[in-house]
């Protein structure tokens, strides 16, 4: 079994856009800027943005953290982001989630302009990039497919298993690993709670992605051996004896299954770091117009 290391992964292509930025700089350009938008005090959101903006730093990016009470209306949210959508000086810009439930979550990822948004949440987006077309890939299924990728994992013609259909990962890796592309070019079952006999699934897979948000769902009686897993999910599971009073878990038994398994991304530590890596890449792309000319 070989770990999927997706710390140190990032680590190495943040060196690598860290490099593009001083060429921009040098050439005489200002630095690519990410405007990042948190509503409310989920303290999971907090650490994932605050781990955003750190990114920034380290690659020699502009960063704005915009940080807003619980209470902030749609409207106001609404006016942030058309406010970002006109500031020429921002590159691209999130609105990290979930957001507080008075506000429409549609909403808002509709008023985002699609060249700016580089979450790729916008329909816009998101349609680009099913037809294939140039398109702000979203983070975590663009991070999956980079550390396939740099790890040299053979998906053409695997049979791929994806666990949950959210629109942010489950729709759009099932999308990315079917597609005519390398990586991609897999035969792809997006399972999810209605899935009948889910284990005749699982048990066929050359490589499975679990995005359900269910804590050490994949069990070891559930694959086959040299399976490939990617375990989305971080689950902050209560744990008295941490220092903070739970540890993070994935939706995998990762013990078992990792004894089972080709290769794995452990929780922390894999498809977590990939994501924040990606959105930077994404905002580098958007400094550079490379999607939208
Ligand atoms: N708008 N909302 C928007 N864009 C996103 O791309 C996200 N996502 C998901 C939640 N909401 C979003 C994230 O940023 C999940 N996510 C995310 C980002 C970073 C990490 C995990 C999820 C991450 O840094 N994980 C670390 C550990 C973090 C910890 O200590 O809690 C890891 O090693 O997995």
């Amino acid at each position: 079994m070989e770990i999927l290391d997706g710390k140190l992964l990032s680590i190495q292509i943040m060196e690598e856009i860290a490099a593009e930025v001083k060429e921009l700089v040098a050439s005489g350009k200002r630095a690519p800027h990410l405007a990042a938008v948190i509503v409310g005090d989920d303290p999971a959101s907090k650490v994932y943005v605050r781990n955003k903006v750190r990114s920034c730093e380290k690659v020699g990016f502009q960063s704005t953290h915009i940080v807003k009470p619980s209470s902030t209306t749609e409207e106001e949210l609404l006016q942030i982001v058309n406010d970002l959508n006109e500031n020429p000086e921002i590159d691209g810009f999130i609105v990290q989630l979930p957001l507080p439930n008075h506000i429409s979550e549609e909403k808002i990822t509709l008023e985002i302009d699609p060249r700016k948004d580089v979450d790729g949440f916008h329909p816009v987006n998101f349609g680009r990039m099913a037809q294939g077309l140039p398109a702000y890939l979203p983070a975590t299924p663009f991070g999956i497919m980079q550390m396939l990728d740099r790890y040299n994992i053979e998906v053409s013609g695997k049979e791929c298993v994806v666990l949950g259909r959210s629109n942010i990962v489950g729709t759009p890796i099932s999308i990315l690993l079917s597609r005519k592309a390398s990586p991609g070019n897999a035969t792809v079952a997006l399972c999810h709670s209605r899935t009948k006999d889910l284990k005749s699934h699982t048990l066929r897979a050359d490589i499975i992605v679990v995005a359900l948000g269910i804590p050490e769902f994949l069990t070891a009686d559930m694959i086959k051996e040299g399976v490939v897993i990617i375990d989305v999910g971080i689950n902050r599971v209560e744990d008295a004896t941490a220092k903070r009073g739970y540890r993070l878990t994935g939706d995998v038994k990762y013990d078992e299954v990792a004894a089972k398994c080709s290769y794995i991304t452990p929780v922390p530590g894999g498809v977590g770091p990939m994501t924040v890596t990606s959105l930077i890449k994404n905002t580098l792309r958007a400094a550079k117009n490379e999607v939208y000319k």
